[in-house]
């Protein structure tokens, strides 16, 4: 395929995330070569190959495989805690901000935030928030952390941030859970491993379906007994699949085919950054895109207008804020994509 067909003047440029991603012709012929079985009876060798790689690779006893990364964080939840319990997490996290109330509906436990600097917290915003042992107070169960995070713009945590901030977690007794669904996003950022990232955790969520590629699927990873109690829990949630090998097959496929050019989604990112960087009033700190995340500030605007005026122009972005705007690079979108919507974003924004 040529570059200049990939930018024909009608094709729609969509960056609202990186989960739109459509599985490769090479991806696609690897799902419908799997090998299969029925996985509620465990007998599905492709998904027992991708929970012992997810398992290896983020250096837990076991793992196992979900239909998404929300029942994924969701599971982990209930699986970490009992009705009444307390769960501490940053003020925008995905588990509590976008999952629908998942953890009141689903675990009947009660989140507690704390507030960070995009999506990162230290040990002393942390501390400040721990409550004596009283029977006034919801039992503290489980800390979660999100890296990258998602609405702290593609935010990486350094290591030694994970590392402080979990030990204020050890200390306390609390179990440890990381929303990973883009840790690929920060080993590739740092060259920190998924395993020293995972390291501190109690329990790891990973998904397929963000940048990797992958058109379904996330794992959930722990010691052995945590994932016995999980399956039970991914049973009553409904996310007991069959022959899901074919799932797991663009999963392996997307591990060792689109791990590594995440690089490229995230130089495209800062490229999209500088160039919409005072476009028409809009902002973008370039400085703050570390990942393949892109805030946009619309200054005065309301984000929802310049999201139309961009759509009319074919390029889609998505409002998650009044004035914010999100941009999220994928492996569809190659460096002359990101220089198009540069183009028709100083166009469609010019009067
Ligand atoms: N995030 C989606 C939307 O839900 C906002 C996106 O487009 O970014 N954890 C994190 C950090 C996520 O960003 C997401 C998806 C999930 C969990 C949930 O994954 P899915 O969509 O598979 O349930």
């Amino acid at each position: 395929m040529s570059e200049p067909d990939a930018i024909h003047p009608e094709r729609t440029i969509d960056l609202r995330s990186d989960t739109l991603t459509q599985p490769t012709p090479e991806m696609r012929a690897a799902m419908a070569g799997a090998a299969v079985g029925d996985d509620v009876f465990g007998e599905d060798p492709t998904v027992q190959e991708l929970q012992q790689r997810i398992a290896g690779l983020l250096g837990k006893e076991a793992a196992l495989f979900m239909p998404s990364g929300t029942m994924s964080n969701q599971v982990a939840v209930r699986a970490h805690t009992e009705p009444g319990d307390e769960v501490l997490l940053e003020s925008t996290a995905h588990i509590a901000y976008y999952e629908s109330g998942a953890p009141a509906a689903l675990s009947g436990v009660m989140c507690r935030y704390v507030t960070g600097e995009r999506g990162i917290f230290t040990s002393a915003d942390l501390r400040a928030e721990v409550r004596p042992a009283n029977a006034h107070f919801p039992v503290t169960k489980l800390l979660c952390v999100e890296n990258t995070h998602n609405r702290g713009g593609g935010s990486v945590w350094p290591l030694a941030s994970v590392r402080d901030v979990t030990a204020v977690g050890r200390e306390h007794g609390w179990r440890l859970h990381l929303d990973g669904a883009r840790l690929w996003n920060a080993s590739v950022a740092t060259g920190v491993s998924e395993r020293d990232y995972a390291a501190p955790f109690d329990s790891i969520s990973v998904c397929f379906s963000k940048g990797l590629g992958a058109p379904v699927g996330s794992a959930l990873a722990g010691s052995a007994e945590f994932i016995r109690r999980a399956h039970r829990f991914r049973k009553m949630f409904g996310g007991g699949l069959r022959q899901s090998g074919v799932l797991a097959a663009a999963a392996l496929y997307a591990l060792d085919h689109h791990r590594e050019r995440l690089r490229e989604d995230h130089a495209n990112a800062r490229r999209l950054a500088q160039g919409l960087n005072g476009l028409a009033g809009l902002q973008v700190e370039p400085a703050g895109v570390e990942t393949n995340i892109v805030m946009i500030g619309t200054g005065e605007m309301p984000a929802e207008t310049v999201a139309r005026r961009l759509a009319d122009a074919c390029v889609r972005v998505l409002a998650v804020g009044p004035h914010r705007l999100r941009a999220v690079t994928h492996l569809h979108l190659q460096e002359a994509v990101i220089d198009e919507v540069i183009r028709r974003a100083g166009e469609a924004l010019a009067n």
